[in-house]
């Protein structure tokens, strides 16, 4: 059910943000500490690692199919960000635990999905002028109400991409033929690899990922995931060779280990099938894209009726921590000439880590509010009164940059009063410098009493 606003920040003056001034209301819930990342546009710096990890992905991708576009405002509508992707009404997306609004028709996009329907309607503009730009890649910064640690932050970056075929205007399905014969060739025209991908999974499954029977052949979508996840194999094969290359330019000895990628199956409002893809890294399955089949929906309302296609999202950070070795995602943020230094424009560089500083683990236990009856922590948003993303919120407020990462370490509920207990475990430490303990304790403090202030919450 979609939530109550709760006005948790009295009125607010309009905000400004790339020079446009924007109403704030009740459900405005974006920090300035987030808004003051607006602006750094990473991805256009040529010497960062974003930039030269968004050159490297954008040539995998060229013209004359692929225009490569950034977008520099991150407010969009909640109907560019939502509505017309088909999100449902009561989708966790969309709600404040999880999004950050500027008003409530407003928020900062949470995916550069928000913009697919605009270069979908900009294929169709551009079809007689530029009639083999039939494909985008576009670069943004995007937001997100999220965990803490080593891979996650609530700013960063997607790349976007989509590839479009044009069907036959009259009975598609009928002539799909024509179409998928169309996509193979381009299959066909498609660089080979010999990396083993794991894909276990059928391509339509009727529940969680069926066929848009009423609009595309099977023969079509078949044609259109294997073009869909060969283009994003030889991009990660890409990235993971120029990453080798680097290693063993520092140490000719240098072995890597072998690449392993496997596609799982996944579900997005906006494609079916759906994908994402994972790669091992540093002992663990990272999850760095999702992708699909566009739903026909989508196309029909963004004024190319008669394309199929598919469409991928990225997460750039994701990837420039495989591609450069970097092993915490707060770094791309460093304004330290420790950190910048060691990229230049065009080259694939192995990230020496300045020396680690002692981490600080600090732990909170409190009692969730006793007054709403049944209360929980939920990650899924939903009827719980405390949302576990508030409670990052309230630590990133507090620590910022010097918070590592915040992990729910016990909880319990109290077998008579039936009362709720959490405690989470925060590890302050800095990326550049040594934490006093005066420091931490401070930050500490404070963290504690906001969780009072703001949820409401008893200490133990
Ligand atoms: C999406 O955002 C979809 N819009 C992707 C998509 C596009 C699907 C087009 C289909 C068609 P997801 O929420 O899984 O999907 O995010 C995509 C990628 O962003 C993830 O795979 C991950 O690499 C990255 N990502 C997600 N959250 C964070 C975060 N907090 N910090 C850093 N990277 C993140
Ligand atoms: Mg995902």
């Amino acid at each position: 059910a979609k939530q109550a606003a709760k006005p948790t920040e009295t009125s607010r003056p309009p905000v400004t943000v790339e020079g446009e001034s924007y109403r704030t209301d009740e459900w405005t819930n974006t920090p300035e500490t987030i808004l003051s990342h607006v602006g750094r546009h990473l991805y256009l710096e040529d010497n960062h690692p974003l930039a030269i990890t968004r050159k490297l992905i954008e040539s995998q991708f060229p013209g004359p199919v692929y225009g490569n576009y950034s977008e520099r405002n991150p407010v969009v509508s909640t109907a560019q960000n939502f509505d017309v992707l088909g999100f449902p009404l009561d989708h966790p997306g969309r709600s404040r635990t999880d999004t950050y609004y500027v008003n409530d028709k407003t928020v900062l996009r949470t995916h550069t999905s928000a913009h697919q329907q605009a270069y979908f309607q900009q294929i169709n503009r551009n079809a007689s002028v530029k009639p083999e730009e039939v494909g985008y890649t576009v670069v943004a910064d995007v937001y997100r109400r999220d965990a803490i640690d080593r891979s996650h932050y609530p700013v960063f970056h997607q790349m976007e991409g989509a590839r479009l075929w044009k069907r036959p205007e009259t009975e598609p399905l009928k002539n799909s033929a024509v179409t998928a014969a169309a996509i193979v060739r381009d299959v066909d025209a498609l660089p080979t690899h010999d990396v083993v991908v794991e894909d276990p999974n059928p391509t339509m499954h009727s529940e969680r990922n069926p066929l848009q029977a009423q609009y595309h052949s099977a023969e079509e979508v078949e044609a259109a995931a294997a073009h869909l996840k060969k283009s994003l194999e030889l991009m990660v094969i890409k990235i993971f060779t120029e990453a080798s290359k680097a290693a063993a330019g520092l140490d000719p000895a240098f072995q890597p280990e072998p690449l392993k990628v496997r596609w799982v199956e996944a579900y997005f409002p906006f494609t079916s099938p759906s994908w994402e893809m994972e790669v091992f890294w540093q002992g663990d399955w990272l999850e760095i894209l999702g992708c699909g089949i566009i739903k026909q929906e989508l196309l029909n309302n963004s004024d190319v009726p008669h394309r199929m296609g598919w469409a991928f999202g990225l997460g750039l950070e994701r990837i420039a921590m495989l591609l450069f070795n970097i092993p915490d995602i707060r770094l791309f943020w460093s304004r330290d000439e420790r950190f910048l230094s060691q990229f230049q424009a065009g080259k694939i560089t192995r990230f020496e880590p300045f020396s680690k500083y002692p981490a600080c683990y600090k732990d909170v236990a409190f009692w969730l509010p006793s007054a709403s009856a049944g209360s929980s922590v939920s990650a899924a948003g939903g009827a719980a009164s405390v949302h576990e993303n508030d409670i990052m919120e309230i630590v990133r407020g507090i620590g910022g940059d010097l918070v590592e990462d915040v992990r729910l370490i016990d909880e319990f509920t109290h077998p008579k009063t039936r009362r709720q207990s959490m405690c989470y475990r925060i590890n302050y430490r800095s990326l550049e410098r040594t934490l006093t303990n005066e420091e931490t304790n401070d930050l500490h403090e404070k963290v504690r009493a906001k969780l009072v202030g703001q949820l409401g919450v008893e200490l133990r």
